[in-house]
C-alpha cells in the first residue's frame, strides 16, 4: 500500500510540473506576439533585380566607382581583379528608428584563401564618399559592418571576419590592424564561396539591441554573429554598401537588399528595461540554435511547435506512469487474492 501512495504522489508531482511548464511556454508565445507590433517594408531602401530602370538609373539608389549592375544577377561592387573599388548607396536616409535589413551577398574569387579586401555595409551620416575603408571614406560617423576577407595582421580569431565599428567622425579605422581595437562586436564566419547564397540579417531595436545573423551553409539556417545592447545609430542614417580589392582580389556582389521598419508601441522606462532584460537575460532556445531572435513569424511558429512537442512529451510520460500504476494495482489485487 505504501508503494501505491508513493506512486500517486509522484503522478501528482509530475502533473504539477507539466502544467507549470505548459503555462510557461504559453506565456513565452504571448510575449513573442507582443514583441513587434508591425514590420513595414521600406520600398525606398529595398532593391531587387533588375536593380535599374530603362535609363540604367534607380530613383532610390545611386552607384559608382567600379560598380557594374548586371540586371539579371547582381550588383557587382568589384570584380575579381586587383585594385577595384565600388559603391552602392541609398539616396534617402532611413527615418525609421528600429529596422531590419536583409542583404544577400556573394563574395567569390579564383583563389582558395588569398583574397581581399572585403566589403562593408554602412549606416552613416555620410554617403557616397569613396575612400580606403572597404571602398568608403575614413572618419565616418555611424555604423560600419565589415566583411573582412584579408587579415592585415595576426589575430587570435580566424578570417574571414565580420566586425562592427561605431565611428564617431574623428577616429580612424585602423586598417593595418583590421580595426581589432575598434571592434564593438564581431564573429568569424566563412561567408566566401558558400554553397547557398550568403545572407546577412541586421536587426536594430532602438535602446534594446542590435544583432546580426548570417545564413551561409544552409538555406534559412541563421547563425547569430552578435547581439549587443550598446550600439546607437546616427539620426536618419544613409544605407550603403562598398567593396575594395588590393593586390589580392575577390568579386563582391549584392543580390538583393530588403529593409523593413520595425514598429513598436511607445514604452516607458520600466517597460523598456523589462523588454531589454528579456532579450539579454532570458535563455532563448531558438536563439541558442541560431534559428532567429524570436521576432519573426517563423520564431512564433517554432514556439508553437515547441509547446505542442512539450504537451506530447508530457502526455507520453503520464501514459507510462498510468500503465505502471495499473500494473501495480493488478499485482496488489493478485497478492490480496492469494492471501485469502
Ligand atoms: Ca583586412
Amino acid at each position: 500500500m505504501k508503494s501505491l501512495a508513493t506512486l500517486y504522489a509522484l503522478v501528482a508531482l509530475l502533473l504539477a510540473v507539466a502544467s507549470q511548464s505548459a503555462w510557461a511556454q504559453q506565456k513565452k508565445i504571448q510575449q513573442r506576439e507582443m514583441d513587434s507590433e508591425a514590420i513595414v517594408p521600406l520600398r525606398t531602401h529595398t532593391v531587387y533585380a533588375p536593380y535599374v530602370d530603362s535609363n540604367l538609373q534607380n530613383k532610390f539608389w545611386d552607384f559608382g566607382g567600379d560598380t557594374i549592375i548586371d540586371t539579371t544577377k547582381s550588383i557587382r561592387l568589384t570584380q575579381d581583379r586587383p585594385h577595384e573599388m565600388g559603391w552602392f548607396w541609398s539616396r534617402l536616409p532611413i527615418t525609421a528608428e528600429s529596422m531590419e535589413i536583409i542583404v544577400e551577398l556573394n563574395v567569390d574569387g579564383h583563389s582558395n584563401n588569398l583574397a581581399g579586401d572585403g566589403m562593408a555595409m554602412w549606416l552613416t551620416q555620410e554617403r557616397a564618399k569613396p575612400g580606403p575603408v572597404f571602398g568608403s571614406m575614413n572618419y565616418f560617423t555611424g555604423l560600419g559592418i565589415f566583411f573582412d576577407t584579408y587579415p592585415n595582421a595576426r589575430h587570435p580569431y580566424h578570417f574571414p571576419r565580420i566586425s562592427v565599428m561605431n565611428g564617431n567622425g574623428v577616429e580612424a579605422y585602423e586598417n593595418a590592424r583590421d580595426g581589432a581595437r575598434q571592434e564593438v562586436a564581431g564573429c568569424s564566419i566563412d561567408f566566401r564561396r558558400t554553397k547557398v547564397a550568403t545572407r546577412a540579417k541586421f536587426t536594430h531595436i532602438k535602446n534594446v539591441y542590435t544583432s546580426l545573423e548570417i545564413q551561409h551553409d544552409e538555406w534559412d539556417h541563421w547563425d547569430m554573429c552578435f547581439k549587443v545592447d550598446n550600439i546607437t545609430l546616427p539620426l536618419n542614417p544613409y544605407l550603403g554598401f562598398t567593396a575594395l580589392t588590393g593586390d589580392v582580389s575577390d568579386a563582391h556582389e549584392i543580390g538583393s537588399i530588403q529593409t523593413s521598419n520595425i514598429m513598436f508601441k511607445p514604452k516607458n522606462a520600466e517597460e523598456l528595461a523589462a523588454f531589454k532584460a528579456k532579450h539579454f537575460f532570458t535563455p532563448d532556445p531558438s536563439a541558442a540554435g541560431g534559428a532567429g531572435s524570436g521576432f519573426s513569424i517563423g520564431g512564433f511558429f517554432a514556439g508553437l511547435f515547441g509547446f505542442a512537442f512539450t504537451l506530447v512529451k508530457w502526455g507520453l510520460v503520464l501514459a507510462v506512469i498510468a500503465a505502471l500504476v495499473l500494473v501495480g494495482l493488478k499485482y496488489q489485487k493478485r497478492q490480496n487474492a492469494k492471501r485469502f
